[in-house]
């Protein structure tokens, strides 16, 4: 059953419990929704990369830190486009455009996005954005151009937000989530681990995902990439039992959605993956770079998919999921 209502100590009995029974649970779910031998394979692409005015500890976007990341203005749709083609033509079946923008402005640059959009779409990608706050009409315009998806994630808690980033809320956080949900855009939306904070408030952030008036249809877990230069730059890496916890919890709470091994895999070993898989994530991102740091190499992933026996998933099966 699909519940909006799980209370905080719900899903802290679900974090906590022994990690082999909440792996073999989750794995239970997960085959109730899902074909466990599916996984989507996504690619991502920075087409505004850098300069961002916001203050995320965790990111090398930001323009306040001095990272080895340079700005670089909105890139030109034919260029997009290629790499979209190029993406389809390795096997991904969904292409996630990113901005490091605080918001959308209605200016020369969103229509171009726009037409990215109508671009990727037209190639029969599912196609996605991630450009920061949006309007309710930016939504709608988004949609009319034929975005499938947009992601906005919550990264953490309500209540360790403000150590995190100062230069927004939560509740505009929220609020962009809602816009996109009601013009009938797929909600992405999840968080980072090992940015300092404690087991409450990685349950916090995904109980605010999982009692929302829907659950997302995507939720991305990412291990914080510590990049020299961000105030996170010392963190030490998550730990995979970490990265299963929230994985599984999220697939258990949330069991239609696709949970998305994102940032981070680069650090895992292959093994680390498949526990991963077999606690109900269902996505990765390939190509060799996320937005601005690297990622696995598409060899390792192909033996791993062949390892595994795991196969891509089809674009557009998110709709058919309604067991
Ligand atoms: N500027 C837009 C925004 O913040 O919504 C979109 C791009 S932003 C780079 C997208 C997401 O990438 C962030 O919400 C964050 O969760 C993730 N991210 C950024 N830097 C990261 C890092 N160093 N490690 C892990 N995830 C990261
Ligand atoms: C998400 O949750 N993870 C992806 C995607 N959504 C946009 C981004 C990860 C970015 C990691 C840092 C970088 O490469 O810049
Ligand atoms: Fe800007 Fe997004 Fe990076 Fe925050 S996460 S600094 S909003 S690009």
């Amino acid at each position: 059953m699909l519940r909006t209502n799980w209370t905080p100590e719900e899903i802290a009995d679900i974090y906590h419990s022994p990690l082999l029974d909440l792996i073999y649970r989750a794995a239970t779910v997960h085959r109730t929704h899902h074909d466990p031998q599916e996984v989507q394979v996504c690619t991502l692409l920075s087409v505004k990369t850098g300069g961002c005015p916001e203050d995320c500890a965790y990111c090398p976007q930001a323009a306040r830190y001095s990272t080895s990341v340079s700005a670089h203005k909105l890139m030109e749709v034919d260029k997009v486009l290629a790499s979209a083609n190029r993406a389809r033509e390795a096997g991904s079946t969904r292409f996630c455009m990113g901005a490091a923008w605080r918001e959308v402005r209605d200016n020369r640059d969103f229509d171009k996005v726009l037409d990215m959009v109508k671009g990727v779409n037209a190639l029969g990608l599912e196609v996605c954005c991630t450009l920061g706050m949006l309007t309710p009409t930016q939504a709608e315009k988004l949609k009319e151009a034929g975005l499938y998806a947009y992601n906005h994630n919550l990264d953490t808690s309500e209540e360790y937000y403000d150590d995190i980033i100062t230069t927004r809320t939560y509740a505009d956080r929220l609020d962009t989530l809602e816009h996109v949900r009601k013009a009938g855009v797929s909600v992405c939306s999840g968080g980072i681990i090992g940015m300092g904070e404690t087991d409450a408030d990685r349950i916090g952030m995904l109980h605010t995902l999982a009692t929302l008036p829907e659950h997302p249809e995507s939720v991305p877990v990412n291990a914080l990439v510590a990049v020299e230069g961000t105030p996170l730059e010392d963190q030490p890496r998550v730990s995979v039992w970490d990265m299963l916890r929230m994985i599984a919890t999220a697939r258990i709470t949330m069991p239609h959605a696709m949970v998305r091994l994102s940032a981070g895999r680069v650090n895992m070993t292959m093994e680390e993956q498949a526990l991963c898989f077999l606690a109900g994530a269902n996505s990765i991102f390939s190509g060799e770079k996320l937005l601005t740091t690297p990622n696995n190499e598409s060899d390792f992933d192909k033996t791993m998919f062949q390892t595994l026996s795991i196969r891509p998933r089809a674009a557009f099966k998110e709709k058919e999921v309604a067991v």
